[in-house]
């Protein structure tokens, strides 16, 4: 039995004002040649398959696409809602879906659907479990005394289950996974639950293979077969480092799991660049990667151009933030201890001490002949003010 685990897709996603549907569609477009050419049995969604709750019509398109592509290839489809999704909107039709292989959770009611897909070593049961929290579980298992805390939640729900321990199980979840109170490696395009949100993998025990969602960047939690997939694209700028995949997952008879990595092909990658304006936009830079990605520039210009921003569109269409980084914003780190008392001291005193500590450097002659020309006509103008 061979399937491909995929994590947080976040159709319709928006990142710094660029909709990703596009990408999206040809990364997931691209995914599916994969997941034929290595012959897999099922795609599994491990959640987050839209951004929003409510998902826009594009997006909603688009997963329909997807589902239906992967359907006519002959994948079996399971997936399961993130805390992204609307579990009551993601199974919609589940009952119809699942006669084409789409199997997605209906709304919880304290029972996990679970599926059996046949090799020839028998039977492999995938369990699929929504995003749950606490307070969704404890109305649901009134018997037992429920805390708010993530893992005994999630232990009641799988003790309730009749799983055979001596079969071959998947567990499908999408939840912050930990492993002796050791956490994972988060990405800033996560929404953290907040809380005591950590569920702890050694209730996952029984399972051969848990295909996780909800972290973006790809990595084990504990046992090697307790995976995030990490999410379809990069989201955020922390992701720029370090490549997006999917996992592929092979199981032989009972306790024969291997896995490797499938990287992901979005058309066009996020990346960070930093360095001087004209060194930036430099034939040699722009030819050494692709001016199409997504970028965030920082410069490091002491004085940046004032059109540097136009400058830069001009290359990178896809241009997402540019940022400056030089001595006056480091120095700009510690301006909150600035004590300036506007009591005692004479207005262009203290603005030149304010000047001068956001500035890194004293007023010039010539500024300072300014500054007095502005501050006389300004107290002339208070002073005719009080006369009236
Ligand atoms: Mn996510």
């Amino acid at each position: 039995m061979r399937f491909l685990h995929v994590g947080d897709l976040h159709l319709g996603k928006v990142v710094h004002g660029f909709s990703m549907l596009d990408d999206q569609r040809v990364t997931l477009a691209r995914l599916l040649d994969d997941a034929e050419e290595a012959g897999v049995d099922a795609l599994v969604l491990a959640g987050d398959l839209y951004d929003r709750s409510q998902p826009s019509a594009e997006a909603v398109a688009l997963l329909d696409w997807f589902l239906t592509e992967a359907s006519e290839r002959g994948f079996e489809v399971l997936a399961i809602p993130g805390n992204h999704d609307s579990a009551e909107r993601v199974g919609y039709a589940s009952t119809l879906l699942e006669r084409q292989g789409v199997h997605v959770p209906p709304a919880f009611d304290g029972s996990l659907i679970s599926v059996p897909l046949e090799d020839e070593f028998g039977e492999v049961r995938f369990w699929l479990m929504p995003f749950l929290r606490p307070s969704g579980v404890r109305p649901l298992f009134e018997d037992e005394e429920l805390g708010g805390d993530y893992t005994s939640a999630l232990r009641v729900v799988l003790e309730a289950q009749e799983i055979d321990p001596a079969a071959r199980n998947v567990l499908v979840a999408h939840q912050f996974a930990i492993s002796g109170g050791v956490e994972p490696e988060r990405s800033d395009s996560e929404i953290a639950i907040g809380g005591v949100d950590g569920v702890d993998v050694a209730i996952f025990a029984d399972f051969d293979y848990v295909a996780l969602g909800h972290l973006h960047h790809p990595q084990k939690v504990g046992r090697d077969v307790v995976r995030y997939a990490g999410s379809l694209m990069k989201y955020s700028f922390s992701e720029a480092r370090g490549e997006k995949s999917a996992v592929l997952v092979e199981l032989g008879e009972k306790g024969e799991v291997s896995w490797s990595l499938v990287p992901l092909r979005p058309p066009h990658d996020l990346r960070e660049v930093k360095g001087p304006l004209v060194e930036l936009i430099s034939p040699e830079t722009l030819a050494k990667a692709d001016p199409e990605d997504y970028l965030h520039v920082i410069l490091t210009d002491e004085e940046p151009p004032v059109d540097a921003l136009a400058r830069l569109r001009a290359v990178f269409p896809r241009l997402m933030a540019m940022d400056v980084e030089n001595s006056l914003t480091r120095h700009q780190a510690d301006l909150s201890e600035i004590e300036l008392c506007a009591e005692e001291d004479d207005p262009l005193e203290l603005f030149e001490r304010f000047f001068e500590e956001q500035n890194a450097r004293p007023v010039s002659r010539e500024q300072r002949a300014i500054l007095e020309e502005v501050f006389e006509k300004c107290l002339v103008a208070e002073e005719g003010r009080d006369a009236r």
